[in-house]
């Protein structure tokens, strides 16, 4: 029996809609009557007249996410411009990715034709259509990132670019609200017929359409892009497509739509929309494709029916975290269980030490459990983005630092490593060890699937959003760095919070909180799971019981000026993965902090090949580790040094298969220097790997 005939109808309508939805509902009409059924404000309104808008909190104010009114949301996003990110590590990755990435993008996008395909449909440009058929979602990612990055403060030149592009766009909508450049001319007839839903991205470009023209309203409440977005949703898909024999069914193709659909959700309180994301969630059993594609394309069965993470990773992170956005406004405990069930296979047998995910380069797909191979590791930069947009929903359901860990292993690895230091090229895969001579260039200024850049730029760019939350027992604080957060508890009374550190080279962190009258609130402090001890004291008192992996509780009476110190142990760590890791036998990744280190063959002695290098953890030796601030390498890294054993080469060796000998191989001592991965491959291109051998022949 295919997936698709082992649900019923009823469990499709069930996990579709709500309870709130419909108090006494009749099969098979309920989630028509939900989708179909004008609202009054708003489809009561004339097609093209404006919607009302949500004002709470006002556009300004509202976070990543806007879960001020989600009921199923523990903590609430604070909004990008109310912290500002000071000189440290993630000032200087943002002042490049603001000031040269995003402008340097907008000139790429332009040279490979994505602007003309929107100015062809309304005669500005003869130009051929250029690109993918998912091409109109780079714009519109560029379109995000500079939304947030206006959100951190007016930048006149890149508000004007935005504005340029953001005309012809919009006057590329059609008058029915359909809106994208490869579907027209030759390709209109194809335009939402099932194999293009399957294959033709169109609801992926307007998910990151309503995405960025979301990122844009908040940073200006300018409504011109997310008018545009709301005419797609509320003219064209919601009349036309949907349950009921009078519309056509929907197939995501690549999950993105889901998890815009709620925030639009939240931003015009039209149920309809996040309905359309509970449809799209569950699959339409009218629409029928191979088994294959619903694992490929994580979509069109029920999401609750997922047991496991599997197919193209990117879709799977994008309808979790729709899925989880559907949770966050419904509580459908159904999804929650799944959204559970699919973490727990994350972090247990599918996520890279570096927090990237997507083991295959075959179908951009996760592998089979614990298949975590290095050097042909995919781990695609959107994929990394998109485990910590999860895994930040996940801890806006639950307050849980589990899931702040695994964004920031993601951020500080997979992610971070994904732009290069002059912010000018990308990688798309991320892989854990790499040999040039291969032929492969990892880092790229343009890719004609351009999906990582933007998608890289868009995150720095939001960045400040990630750092705190509150719920309504006070303020959360989940990321540290030099940084101020200009804000409100819960109950208006304004809260600032300075944070002065040197974090993520240094564990100490000097916090002063700053209420705008003495207060009773939780300070909720991050203590990282990877720190084995974390010392925190308030205005020079121990406070106790702080644990790694959990946020510490600090409730007190607040008053301006207080100071909260925390220090966490630095130490760099040794990290074995599990024996079902196959590649990973008898080798160990560095991780200092929440940077995971790799070697780089051009930082070891001359003559010393990466492979045939082992760590000597002897026991003199063992996780002896030298530490060195280099203001001049990579930006200002802390690199590691440590004794290592170099096998030399013997006539055996060289053949395929070779008798075995019980004597130790013969090897001389050298030191192997450790670099932070995310810097790998801003030098001359050499072999890198993040998992090294163990020699414990060795004396130390
Ligand atoms: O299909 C659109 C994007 O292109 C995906 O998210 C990436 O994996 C790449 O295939
Ligand atoms: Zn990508």
């Amino acid at each position: 029996m295919s997936k698709k005939q082992s649900f019923s109808r009823r469990q499709f309508v069930s996990s579709a809609v709500s309870a709130a939805t419909i108090s006494s509902w009749q099969p098979g009409r309920a989630l028509f009557a939900a989708l179909a059924a004008p609202k009054r404000g708003t489809r009561e309104l004339a097609p093209h007249s404006q919607v009302a808008l949500t004002t709470t909190p006002p556009w300004r104010d509202q976070g990543i996410l806007n879960l001020a009114k989600s009921p199923y949301a523990k903590l609430r996003n604070v909004p990008v411009h109310a912290v500002t990110i000071e000189n440290g590590f993630w000032a200087q990755r943002r002042e490049v990715n603001v000031n040269k990435s995003i402008p340097s993008m907008e000139k790429l996008l332009e040279a490979n034709g994505r602007m003309d395909n929107f100015r062809r449909l309304i005669g500005k440009s003869s130009a051929a259509q250029r690109g993918p058929v998912y091409s109109d979602s780079d714009v519109y990612k560029w379109t995000e990132a500079a939304g947030f990055a206006l959100q951190s403060g007016e930048r006149p030149e890149l508000r004007a670019a935005v504005d340029k592009i953001t005309k012809d766009v919009v006057a590329a909508q059609q008058p029915d609200g359909y809106l994208n450049t490869y579907y027209v001319g030759d390709h209109a007839a194809q335009r939402m017929e099932p194999r293009a839903q399957q294959w033709g991205h169109e609801l992926y470009n307007m998910g990151h359409f309503l995405q960025g023209a979301i990122a844009y309203y908040r940073a200006t409440g300018d409504r011109t892009l997310l008018d545009a977005g709301i005419r797609f949703v509320n003219d064209f898909l919601l009349p036309n497509f949907g349950p009921g024999a009078d519309k056509k069914p929907l197939f995501s193709g690549h999950p993105e739509m889901e998890l815009a659909l709620v925030e639009l959700y939240r931003i015009t309180s039209d149920k309809r929309q996040l309905d359309l994301a509970g449809y799209l969630l569950a699959g339409d059993s009218r629409i029928q494709v191979k088994p294959w594609d619903y694992v490929y394309h994580f979509c069109g069965t029920p999401f609750t029916s997922r047991k496991h993470l599997e197919g193209h990773a990117v879709r799977a992170m994008y309808a979790c975290c729709g899925a989880t956005d559907y949770y966050l406004e419904t509580g459908d405990a159904a999804y929650w269980k799944t959204l559970n069930v699919l973490w727990k296979d994350l972090v247990s047998a599918q996520m890279y030490v570096t927090g990237g995910v997507g083991a295959r380069s075959d179908g951009e797909a996760f592998g089979d459990p614990y298949e975590l191979p290095n050097a042909r590791a995919y781990g695609e930069s959107c994929a990394a983005i998109g485990n910590m947009m999860w895994n930040w929903r996940m801890l806006a359901a639950t307050g849980e630092s589990q899931y702040a860990d695994v964004m920031e292993r993601a951020l500080y690895n997979g992610i971070n490593s994904g732009m290069s230091l002059d912010g000018m090229l990308y990688c798309y895969r991320n892989p854990l060890a790499f040999d040039p001579s291969r032929g492969d260039k990892i880092r790229n200024e343009w890719y004609d699937t351009t999906c990582c850049p933007p998608n890289l730029e868009r995150t720095f760019a939001s960045l400040p959003g990630y750092f705190y939350s509150t719920s309504r027992e006070g303020v959360y604080l989940h990321f540290y760095d030099n940084s101020q957060l200009d804000w409100h508890l819960e109950n208006g009374v304004g809260l600032k919070v300075r944070q002065k550190t040197n974090y993520p080279w240094d564990g100490g962190v000097e916090i002063t909180v700053t209420p705008a009258e003495p207060v009773e609130f939780t300070f909720f402090l991050r203590i990282p799971g990877w720190t084995d001890t974390a010392q925190v004291s308030v205005n020079g008192k121990p406070i106790a019981s702080a644990t790694p992996g959990q946020y510490l509780p600090i409730r007190r009476r607040w008053a301006a000026g207080d100071v909260v110190r925390v220090q966490f142990n630095m130490k760099p760590q040794l990290l074995e993965a599990n024996a079902e890791v196959i590649e990973n036998t008898g080798r160990v990744a560095v991780q200092r902090g929440p940077l995971v280190y790799c070697l780089e063959q051009i930082d070891q002695p001359e003559g010393v090949p990466l492979r045939k290098v082992a760590l000597n953890l002897g026991p003199k030796s063992r996780a002896q580790f030298q530490e060195e601030f280099r203001n001049d390498l990579l930006g200002g890294i802390i690199l590691l040094r440590h004794a290592g054993a170099a096998y030399g080469e013997s006539v055996e060796q060289s053949r395929l298969y070779f008798p075995y000998s019980s004597e130790p191989r013969k090897s001389r001592s050298v030191s192997l220097t450790f670099i932070p991965y995310y810097a790998w491959a801003n030098r001359t291109a050499t072999p890198m790997q993040v998992w090294t051998p163990v020699s414990q022949a060795i004396a130390g």
